[in-house]
């Protein structure tokens, strides 16, 4: 049977759901064509020039990979003109970045993280990119939207998705019905329907954390991973198995596809930070996700997805994946 490609699945979105607003069937489109440019830059590596760290560092303070910089680029020249956006936020972008007057302005905000696991690239380890989308407020003619316009919670997104650089080149999307997959058919240059109505496979054994932070741990997480590493001598009596790749977006698709849990909770490393992962642009756009999928999300009491935002780059823990194990490892008192 042939395959459906993505424009396909957007334009009958668009036709049959009444779903998707032409504005936001564009966004996604230009999205899209902007994770194939990225995928085609990252996959030439020391051949292309791509590789390495600037002298600079993001707002995050993190220093900045080469492709972190042309990604973001890549990403805000794609969507300033379309007319369907009225401004852009980025993990490598300290403040908001306005569709320039030449351009009209439309009524969607897009948020994203350029590069999610950026120290992946220079060892030829996946890495991808995560966008989220808001709708911007409604204003008078010629009124700039602020960084205030961005701070929603994550239940006002209308879309979300994610592109996974690996072996193959992935784009995963919610549009609030449903999680969809498509591959990059580098041939034709498609991106092609090869899942959709995705669900976490319940029940699988195998959780994502960084093991080196355990010492930071709240007593609930600390508790949780212990009983998965003592295996079947242990309460739970069965094994457990672990993964870590260093890219959310890696192992959040890992658990989509076969289950499991991802977990960066808050830790006592920094006081005030709550976490490492930022809300508006990894947190979010991933527990819409996850929850689309049949999932849960929690910052370890909070559902991520109700938290109120109070900074573009605010921190959050987070505790995403099979709700069964999410719900093990969230403190008691969560919501
Ligand atoms: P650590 C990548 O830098 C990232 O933001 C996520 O993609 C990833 O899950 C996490 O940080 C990795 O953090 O502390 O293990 O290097």
């Amino acid at each position: 049977m042939k395959r459906k490609t993505l424009t396909q699945f957007l334009i009958e979105q668009q036709r049959e759901a009444g779903t998707l607003q032409p504005q936001l069937r564009l966004l996604i489109e230009v999205v899209a064509r902007s994770c194939k440019a990225i995928s085609h830059s990252i996959s030439k590596g020391a051949l292309g020039d791509v590789l390495g760290s600037l002298d600079s560092e993001n707002v995050q303070g993190e220093v900045q990979k080469k492709l972190d910089v042309i990604a973001n680029e890549m990403l805000l020249e794609a969507n300033e003109w379309g007319g369907h956006l009225a401004a852009m936020a980025s993990e490598e972008m300290e403040t908001i970045h306005l569709v320039p007057n030449r351009y009209p302005q439309g009524e969607y905000l897009l948020l994203f993280d350029p590069i999610d696991g950026s120290s992946n690239i220079d060892v030829d380890l996946s890495v991808g990119t995560i966008f989220s989308v808001l709708r911007a407020p409604k204003r008078v003619e010629a009124q700039d939207v602020t960084e205030a316009d961005f701070l929603q919670k994550g239940e006002c997104q209308v879309a979300a998705g994610y592109a996974v650089y690996g072996p193959q080149t992935i784009l995963v999307l919610t549009l609030g019905a449903g999680v969809h997959e498509f591959t990059l058919d580098r041939e034709v240059g498609s991106w092609v329907m090869t899942d959709t109505n995705m669900m976490i496979p319940m029940g699988k054994r195998e959780f994502a954390i960084n093991m080196s932070n355990a010492r930071q741990w709240s007593p609930e997480v600390t508790r949780f991973i212990n009983d998965r590493i003592a295996g079947d001598a242990g309460d739970l009596g069965v094994d457990y198995n672990m993964r870590w790749t260093g890219s959310m977006v890696a192992d959040v698709h890992r658990i989509l596809k076969r289950g499991g849990v991802f977990l960066y909770p808050r830790d006592a490393r920094k006081a005030g930070k709550v976490g490492k992962l930022r809300l508006m642009y990894e947190g979010n756009p991933m527990a819409m996700l996850i929850e689309q999928a049949g999932g849960a999300a929690t910052d370890g009491e909070t559902r991520i997805m109700i938290i109120e935002p109070s900074a573009l780059h605010q921190r959050v823990g987070v505790i995403m994946g099979d709700p069964t194990e999410v719900e093990a490892a969230t403190g008691p008192n969560s919501n």
